[in-house]
Order: structure tokens, then C-alpha cells, then sequence
């Protein structure tokens, strides 16, 4: 995939903040520091495009990009950190749900995990709540870099196992190898209904 543009356009708490729903959308949701921001900058090809923390839930708000004029990428804020205000922490469940139930230029989810943590229950919460809502998910499996091989297949086989009702196969990705990206690409086209390039 091409950039020839990356921006960010605005972040929101709420409905009224949303850019104008002109361009599909995707979004990026999961865990605290499961590496959201990263994944959309390895994408993008931006180093700094989305800001990345080694602090769990620095992602408060809901953050949109402009792709080449073309799509938009949002930035979920993280779920399950337990260090994050009791104030955020109520916010972020309505404020999410506001968003994947409401935003009619949404094309799909890209739900990410990280290959060394098992799926927790608020990930198949998530899973289970987009699928009765029949939002188009797909699943990423992060940082597999941080694992040897052995390990790595083994991890991925058994998250590919507990999720083995789903349609699609987890993509498994590194935000600091890249690996990946031209599968998750595809993926990205296909959910937004573009014929790859
Ligand atoms: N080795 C390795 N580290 C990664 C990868 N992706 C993210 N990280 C690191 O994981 C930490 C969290 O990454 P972020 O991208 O900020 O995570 P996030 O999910 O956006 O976090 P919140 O916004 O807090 O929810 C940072 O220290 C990243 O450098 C990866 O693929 N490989
Ligand atoms: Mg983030």
C-alpha cells in the first residue's frame, strides 16, 4: 500500500467531535499497550504519526487519521488497564460502544492482541458484542517478534484455537519488524470493499 499522506484530524470523546462521516473508517481496539498506536504507525510507514507509551491507557480519546484523502484509521483508547482513573475507566466503555454502534462510515474493527497474553474476557466481550452487532472484525496478534519461533507458533496456534468459530484467521504482526503489513493491508481493502492494488 502507498501513503502519500498520513494526519491526524481530530480526537473526541463524544458523537459531535466525529469528523464528518465522509470517507470508510476503520478502527483499531483492544488492551491497553497491546500496541494499537504502533500498529497504525508500522502501517502508515509514520514513526510518530500516532503517539505510543510505554505507559498503559496514555490513549484517552478517540484519535482519527486522514490515509491519502482516502480512508480514515481510528485509534481506539486501550480497555483493561487497571491503573487508569475510576473516572476514564466508566467513560471508556459508553464512549467506545458510542462510537462502533453509531458511526456510519465504520467499514470494520481491527481487534488487536498480543501474542504473549492468553485472549481475556474483555477481549471475547469485545468479539461477541461487534459479532451480535454484525460489525466486520478481523484479528491481529502483535509483537510476535518479542517470541522465538517455537514459542511464537505455539502462542498463535492457541489463540488461533480459542477464536476458531470466527471467519477469518488471526494476522499475526510486528509493529517493529513489520511483518505482516501487506497481509493486513489486504485485509484493510477488503473490509473497506476496495480491490487490492
Ligand atoms: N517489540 C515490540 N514492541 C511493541 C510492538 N508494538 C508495540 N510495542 C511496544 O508496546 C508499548 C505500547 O505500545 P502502544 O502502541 O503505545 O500501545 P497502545 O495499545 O496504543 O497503548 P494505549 O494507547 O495505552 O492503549 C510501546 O512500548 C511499544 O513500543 C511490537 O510489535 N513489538
Ligand atoms: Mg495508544
Amino acid at each position: 500500500m502507498k501513503i502519500t499522506s498520513a494526519d491526524f484530524i481530530t480526537g473526541a470523546v463524544k458523537p459531535e467531535q466525529y469528523p464528518p462521516p465522509e470517507v470508510p473508517e476503520i478502527a483499531f481496539a483492544g488492551r491497553s499497550n497491546v500496541g494499537k498506536s504502533s500498529l497504525i504507525n508500522a502501517l502508515v510507514n509514520r514513526k510518530h504519526l500516532v503517539k505510543t507509551s510505554n505507559t498503559p491507557g496514555r490513549t484517552q480519546q478517540i484519535n482519527f487519521f486522514d490515509i491519502n484523502s482516502a480512508f480514515n484509521l481510528v485509534d481506539l483508547p486501550g480497555y483493561g488497564f487497571a491503573k487508569v482513573p475510576p473516572a476514564v475507566k466508566r467513560q471508556w466503555g459508553p464512549m467506545v460502544e458510542a462510537y462502533l454502534a453509531q458511526r456510519a462510515s465504520l467499514k470494520g474493527v481491527i481487534l488487536i492482541l498480543d501474542v504473549r497474553r492468553h485472549p481475556g474476557a474483555e477481549d471475547d466481550r469485545l468479539v461477541h458484542w461487534l459479532a451480535a452487532r454484525q460489525i466486520p472484525m478481523r484479528l491481529v496478534i502483535t509483537k510476535i517478534d518479542k517470541l522465538g519461533t517455537n514459542r511464537r507458533i505455539d502462542r498463535l496456534a492457541a489463540i488461533g484455537t480459542h477464536y476458531a468459530s470466527l471467519p477469518h484467521v488471526p494476522i499475526p504482526f510486528s509493529a517493529r519488524t513489520r511483518f505482516g503489513r501487506e497481509e493486513l493491508w489486504s485485509a484493510l481493502l477488503d473490509l473497506m470493499g476496495a480491490p487490492p492494488p
